[in-house]
């Protein structure tokens, strides 16, 4: 299997997060990249390979242009207003409550203000390089997508940071640009094709819904933790099932805490007959192994094992299917529970016995 990766991530590279109401070491880091990146060289099933340049056109057809601006411009314009910050983080949400009942407003122009109006957390810190390493990580997913147009049956994308909680208009959850939706949405507008994004991360994708929300010609399912006890909280409800033309094309699948593989494989056979039944012509995963058992920030508990069977339930679609890397916090695991999925995903990649 051919698997687009870039160094450029090394650029993102923030070292301390509050979570828990704590200082910690930051669980979105360098590592997690390195660890993939590390196992999947060692296999000679896999090809590794560079991305190629899309430029921001892509990305301007899926974010608002102030978004990419701003991402742009934050760190240096920090540096500023405080000297030799190191990682970038908002102090205040400019939420419009503070303006109710008045006349809406506008980008703010001071930088740390900008930083409460793009943002809505606190872990997703800006570093010198995290603008270029966010656009090489577009790069990356619209180049595995586009082995998968070419004829490939499938590709992965090492896409770090991630981005299924970036929306339009809103960065956060560890995200800045939504490598997957750009993906499908440069799908869908260059070829008229339907394109089904299925996203296996732990935490529900609200910029991935919240971007095809209106649409019909983007399907988009997500399993993951109940939003009443998980983040983004606000999110990811079975009642969310799209709007206006786009009414039947969300589908958001609860996992109760603790669930296990043969758990987790019957709502993924679940998920699966929503996609069949949307009938598209390319697959887009947005894959997170924080449903690992061992995850730091999750409660899940699929094995490694786990997740192989996941990639030959996904196989089982008979579809062009383009892979794309979201979260995965358990570092000393990641990189096999990845190899192993796209194992199952793979008959090229490691014969398996038929079911
Ligand atoms: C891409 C991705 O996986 N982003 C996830 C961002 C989650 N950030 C907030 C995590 C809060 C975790 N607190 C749970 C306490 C369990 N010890
Ligand atoms: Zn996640």
């Amino acid at each position: 299997m051919k698997v687009i990766h870039t160094s450029r991530h090394l650029g993102h590279d923030p070292q301390v997060e509050i979570e828990a109401s704590a200082l910690q070491p930051a669980f979105e880091h360098i590592g997690r990249a390195e660890a993939i990146h590390s196992v999947l060289r060692a296999d000679p099933a896999f090809e590794l390979l560079e991305p190629d340049n899309w430029g921001t056109s892509p990305i301007e057809a899926v974010h608002d242009p102030g978004l990419i601006r701003f991402l742009h411009d934050a760190w240096s314009e920090y540096q500023h207003y405080r000297p030799s910050t190191r990682e970038v983080v908002p102090d205040v949400f400019l939420r419009p409550e503070l303006r109710a009942g008045m006349d809406p407003t506008t980008e703010p122009q001071a930088i740390e203000a900008r930083l409460g109006w793009w943002s809505y957390e606190v872990t997703t810190p800006i570093t010198e390089g995290t603008f270029d390493a966010a656009i090489g990580a577009v790069d990356t997913a619209l180049s595995a997508t586009n082995l998968v147009l070419d004829g490939e049956r499938a590709a992965y994308g090492l896409c770090r940071p991630p981005g299924h909680h970036a929306g339009t208009s809103l960065y956060g959850g560890y995200c800045f640009l939504n490598n997957a939706a750009i993906a499908a949405h440069h799908v869908a507008s260059t070829t008229g094709a339907r394109v089904t994004i299925l996203d296996v991360d732990y935490h529900h994708g609200n910029g991935t819904q919240q971007i095809f929300y209106g649409r019909d010609d983007v399907q988009y399912v997500s399993l993951h933790a109940d939003p009443v006890r998980a983040y983004p909280y606000v999110t990811g409800f079975a009642e969310e099932i799209g709007t206006g033309r786009g009414r039947g094309t969300t589908s958001n699948i609860l996992l109760p805490a603790d669930t296990d593989d043969d758990a987790y494989l019957v709502a993924l056979n679940q998920a699966c007959d929503l996609i069949s039944g949307f009938a598209p012509s390319l697959l887009i995963v947005s894959l997170g192994l924080d449903t690992f058992i061992d995850d730091p920030i999750a409660d899940l508990a699929l094995t490694t094992e786990g997740f192989e069977r996941c990639g030959r339930v996904v196989r089982q679609l008979d579809l062009p299917t383009v892979v794309l890397q979201e979260g995965g916090y358990d570092v000393a695991s990641l990189g096999e529970n990845v190899r192993r999925w796209l194992m199952g995903l793979d008959t090229a990649v490691s014969p398996v016995t038929s079911e």
